[in-house]
């Protein structure tokens, strides 16, 4: 359940490469229309939420799906229907990359979209993906580990902040369970800013669960994954690089 990024660098289109790279099925239920490149995001339409369910319902009745992967919402109104949606479907893994703004910076979010998705939605989902200022933003804390700590007792049974938006050579990733930190993972930080590197990483955390992996296991491997896709991104317009989500596979174009 995303939004469309016509630049295929983020959103539904970076969901569907990053599953299709390992070997997932993906479906989607199309929540909003973003009218972006790489270098910023003009505008965005929602799609009605009576609408979206109707996509989601369609595939749920059908197919067997093993894991929900939620990305931007864009109001409200989204909110409240995804919540009421995942509720019927107790057992299912819920992935949630709380998406407030895109890469360049600018929101995505209607208004009283952070008060609707803590209230809702995070008591309801496995996993929360924010990036450091994401978490701030919802938790209302001044430091990342009160962050991490609140939004898991808010209701998320994991939680993983990213430390891309940081700063220093390294960049630590957060991920909390039960109450307090489980895991620091290290990553070097790389030079350029990526247009879709959130979406890629919850997508392969989703990838990983849907292929049965527990939970420490299917974020260590996405984040090497999401790594790796960023080591080799892409530049085909003015602004952000673009994930190589394929950099795994051969044939695939060296766009750089
Ligand atoms: O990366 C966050 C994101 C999610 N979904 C859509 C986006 C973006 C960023 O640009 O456009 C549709």
């Amino acid at each position: 359940m995303a939004g469309s990024d016509p630049s295929a660098g983020a959103g539904l289109q970076a969901d569907l490469l990053t599953l299709a790279s390992l070997g997932v099925h993906g479906c989607t239920a199309v929540t909003a229309l973003t009218v972006q490149n790489s270098v910023n995001v003009q505008s965005f339409t929602t799609v009605s939420a009576e609408h979206c369910l109707d996509q989601a319902r369609a595939i749920l009745e059908d197919i067997p799906v093993q894991v929900i992967k939620i990305g931007m919402l864009g109001s409200v109104a989204m909110v409240r229907a995804v919540a009421k949606l995942i509720a019927e479907y107790p057992e299912m893994p819920v992935v949630l990359d709380p998406v407030l703004a895109a890469g360049g910076g600018t929101s995505l979010a209607g208004k009283g979209l952070r008060d609707a998705m803590v209230e809702w939605l995070l008591p309801k989902v496995t996993i929360v993906t924010p990036n450091g200022p994401e978490a701030l933003i919802l938790s209302e804390m001044a430091e990342l580990s009160a962050a991490g700590i609140w939004l898991n007792h808010q209701g998320s049974s994991w939680v993983l902040i990213t430390g891309g938006h940081g700063e220093g050579q390294m960049l630590e990733n957060l991920l909390f369970h039960e109450g307090r930190v489980q895991d620091r993972l290290l990553q070097t930080r790389l030079p350029h800013t990526y247009h879709g590197s959130g979406c890629t990483l919850a997508s392969a955390i989703a990838a990983g669960l849907a292929q049965g992996q527990p939970m420490r296991e299917a974020v260590s491997a996405a984040l090497d994954f999401t790594h790796g896709c960023l080591q080799h991104a892409y530049c085909l317009g003015h602004g952000q690089y673009f994930p190589n989500r394929f950099y795994q596979h051969q044939n695939f174009g060296n766009h750089r």
